[in-house]
């Protein structure tokens, strides 16, 4: 009798060989010389996080121009969760831009707008009627979220919470809560934005608190401070990103979606990060069955090519007047024939799945080594999120302090060693993975060796 164990991460077809591979120092010649051009060209305020050059990608790996092979475990923040050339979505898009690359939806529409906007009613959260409108990028889909809810309201206040993040454009700068880099001097900000307490378990100061304590603490503040009757919405994402992967205490995001609707307040999930299959569901309001009035969506929606959408109720989006909405670019034919085939491929692979296999075999490693570095007296704080979308808080040894020097460290070591690892956190002591959904299980659990090294090192 033969023993069959089914991997939970099958192995898929690729085009470059998965594996990890350093050809050279880090960066190598060919990125250092690249540095130095783009010193003398790129505005300074646009900074790389690796210093390292991509020439190739393909499922797990990023290929640099020097030939190092990295094990990918930041899918470029979240995004190439089918990977950076999946073979459905660039055949999609060579197919599309041989034909017309462009023609404005606002002057000449086509199909494959409608079609994406089908598939986002379909399986965004709810059964009600919705409407989508697509746009470029995060920041433009919350803006675009937030005038539909001030216009459908009548009402102008919008709450956003400690920690979040919601893009760089003026008014999504200022729901975004963190100052450095994002804010400083770069004011001033649009009015009407109220910020309120978050739902952050680790670092709740009663550690008793629940969820929907949590939820009436904000909506206390909320009906003191603005009044029920002047609020349009509730700006909330169902993870915290950028702000340290924040997951809330259950309960909170259902009772606040519960007020939001007996207030008539438009609850808007900015599941931009979030979004599409990351954390083991299609999107992670799912996860206590909350649905949101508003969705905002980009990163993960279009496999890499520039795409965002707002999804929601019919009768919000329906309430804006003709030509209230739009944009030059908004729903590009060819990030609309990458996104067709990107949900394809998430259907197709079950990357829901895999990212709930991501998740099982991600925390069983992270808790052992957090164990294993002295538990609550050791420097991981915090292990954290859902899906593939997971992170370590890391703390001084034995308190909650943040310690966002060995924080920084540990990516850096994790670079040099093949593995591109991000950092977050309104503390910037936060190490999260996000590797594309697609990951080969070797591989994976490679990059979570060297990640484990590296923080056994950094004692
Ligand atoms: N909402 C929840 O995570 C983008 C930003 C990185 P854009 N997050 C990565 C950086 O430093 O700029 C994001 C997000 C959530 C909105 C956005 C904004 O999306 O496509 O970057 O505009």
């Amino acid at each position: 009798m033969s023993l069959t164990v089914s991997p939970s991460l099958p192995a898929l077809e690729s085009r470059l060989p998965q594996r990890r591979e350093l050809a050279t120092e880090i960066p190598g010649p060919a990125s250092r010389e690249l540095q130095e051009r783009r010193a003398a060209v790129v505005a300074a305020g646009a900074v790389s996080s690796m210093p390292v050059y991509a020439a190739d990608a393909d499922g797990g790996v990023i290929r640099d121009v020097d030939g190092n092979s990295f094990i990918d475990l930041g899918s470029g923040i979240a995004v190439t969760s089918v990977g950076a050339s999946a073979p459905a979505v660039a055949a999609a898009v060579q197919d599309q831009v041989g034909h017309f690359t462009h023609t404005c939806f606002m002057v000449t529409p086509y199909e494959g707008y409608i079609q994406v906007a089908e598939e986002l009613a379909r399986l965004t959260p709810g059964d009600h009627a919705k409407r989508t409108v697509l746009f470029n990028s995060g920041a433009e889909a919350v803006e675009n979220a937030v005038k539909i809810a001030r216009l459908a309201t009548g009402r102008q206040a919008v709450v956003a919470f400690d920690h979040a993040y919601h893009g760089r454009t003026n008014l999504t700068m200022g729901l975004t809560a963190k100052t450095m880099p994002y804010k400083s001097n770069f004011g001033p900000f649009a009015p009407e934005v109220y910020r309120m307490p978050m739902s952050y378990p680790y670092r709740e100061e009663n550690p008793e608190l629940t969820g929907p304590e949590a939820a009436r603490r904000a909506i206390t503040q909320i009906e003191k401070q603005i009044g029920a009757d002047s609020t349009a919405a509730i700006l909330i994402e169902p993870i915290q990103g950028e702000g340290g992967f924040i997951v809330p205490a259950e309960g909170f995001l259902p009772t606040l979606a519960a007020w939001a609707r007996e207030n008539g307040v438009v609850f808007i999930a900015d599941e931009v990060q979030s979004g599409f299959c990351r954390t083991g569901a299609w999107f992670a309001s799912e996860h206590e069955g909350v649905v949101p009035d508003l969705i905002t969506m980009a990163k993960g929606l279009a496999g890499g090519m520039p795409l965002s959408a707002v999804t929601g109720r019919a009768e919000l989006l329906d309430a804006v007047h003709a030509g209230g909405l739009g944009g030059t670019y908004g729903g590009n034919p060819v990030a609309c024939a990458a996104a067709l085939a990107t949900l394809e491929t998430m259907r197709e692979l079950d990357l829901a799945g895999r990212a709930q296999a991501i998740e099982d075999i991600v925390l069983a490693r992270l808790r052992a080594l957090a164990e294993e570095l002295g538990g609550a007296q050791g420097p991981i704080g915090d292990i954290r999120g859902r899906g593939a979308m997971l992170a370590l808080e890391l703390v001084k040894p034995g308190t909650t302090e943040p310690d966002p020097e060995t924080t920084k460290a540990v990516a850096a070591a994790c670079l040099a060693q093949g593995v591109l690892i991000l950092t977050c956190g309104t503390y910037g002591n936060v190490i999260r993975l996000l590797p594309p959904l697609v990951i080969d299980e070797r591989l994976l659990n490679e990059g979570l060796e060297v990640l484990e090294d590296a923080l056994r090192a950094s004692r």
